[in-house]
């Protein structure tokens, strides 16, 4: 073999040698730098004659084409050796679960709500709304409740300072009483909302929910009272066979007024712990709308007559949740609330 060839043979072995790009490119200089082997072979052509000098002068280009062509191939596998095991050492694992995106939801005592209203719609009632901050004649005048009666004090009821006459409302009814202002009979609504009462214990919050329903017409009587929220609670429970139990009563607003028990839904009526063995869960208050009541939003009570009731959906929401504590649902513990997705 010529020493040329011999040359390429040495370059292209030990360029294939090295494991590491630095070192690659210091056995470049060797062959291929201003002093390297390849470059003193071309000073020396100088030396031959011109003939001779043509058949080497290729001859040596052929050779520096060989070793660079190597060198580029080197560099080439090196790069991707380098890329490979970085690959490897970096690799992400796809089979790692993902962390998701938590989705929000509604809250249980807002699901309640919505149950209930849908409810009611299906059977044609309107859903009514109105202030929190009511005056004294809407939440408590209007509504047949005396001057003197314990629910106006201070101690039932939350005032607004420095706005005489004005409070929160302790009661939805107010809202009932706006629309009877402003709408004739057929009267056909339920009024769900936050409500406020100077109470707190394990189960009263100074802030509850309520929903209260009224049904105003010529000829409404105490059994589409009973035939209307029996059907009611039935449907909210999917409970076909649930049964009430009207017990009298007495609220300012209604005469006669009724507590409306109903079967306990966790043992259908047979006792067990929640209903303390009675079988019976109190559930809401009604009777049918006393004629002062009428007269005062100036509605005929010759003419009109209607039945009113008032329930606690935080309470039907507990029930319905298999929840015992009120509290947990005001408390804003993600915990407990996200389990009602
Ligand atoms: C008008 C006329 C009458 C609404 C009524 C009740 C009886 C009642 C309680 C149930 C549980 C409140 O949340 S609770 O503590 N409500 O007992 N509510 S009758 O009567 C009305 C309302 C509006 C104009």
């Amino acid at each position: 073999m010529s020493d040329i060839e011999q040359l390429v043979a040495q370059a292209t072995a030990e360029f294939a040698g090295i494991g590491d790009a630095a070192a690659l490119e210091q056995a470049k200089a060797r062959y291929l730098g201003k002093s390297g082997s390849v470059t003193e072979l071309m000073k020396g052509l100088g030396k031959l004659d011109p003939e001779q000098r043509k058949i080497a002068g290729v001859a040596i280009n052929s050779a520096k084409e060989r070793i660079e062509s190597a060198l580029i191939g080197r560099r080439e596998a090196l790069r991707h050796a380098a890329l490979e095991a970085q690959l490897k050492t970096e690799a992400l694992d796809i089979t790692l679960p993902a962390r998701g995106m938590p989705t929000g939801g509604l809250h249980p005592v807002t699901r309640t709500l919505e149950r209930i209203e849908a409810l009611f719609r299906s059977i044609g009632f309107d859903v009514a709304d109105g202030p929190e901050i009511e005056d004294d004649f809407h939440n408590f005048t209007a509504l047949n409740t005396p001057e003197n009666h314990p629910a106006r004090s201070m101690h039932d009821t939350f005032y607004l300072e420095n706005a005489p006459g004005l409070l929160l409302r302790t009661h939805t009814s107010p809202i009932q009483v706006r629309y009877m202002e402003t709408h004739k009979p057929p009267i056909r609504i339920i009024a769900p909302g936050r409500v406020y009462r100077v109470d707190s214990d394990a189960t009263h919050s100074p802030m509850f929910h309520q929903v209260e329903g009224l049904w105003i017409d010529e000829n409404v009587s105490f059994a589409d009272l009973k035939g209307v929220f029996t059907d009611f609670l039935r449907n909210f429970f999917e409970k076909p066979d649930l049964r009430t139990r009207f017990r009298p009563s007495f609220f300012p607003f209604t005469e006669p007024s009724a507590e409306i028990d109903m079967s306990c839904v966790f043992c259908d009526g047979n006792g067990c712990r929640v209903c303390s063995h009675t079988g019976w869960l109190e559930i809401a208050g009604s009777g049918m709308v006393h004629p002062n009541v009428l007269k005062h939003v100036g509605i005929d009570s010759e003419k009109y007559i209607g039945f009113a009731f008032g329930m606690g959906p935080d309470r039907l929401a507990m029930l319905r949740y298999g929840v015992n504590d009120l509290r947990l649902f005001f408390d804003g513990d993600l915990r407990f609330l996200s389990q009602f997705r």
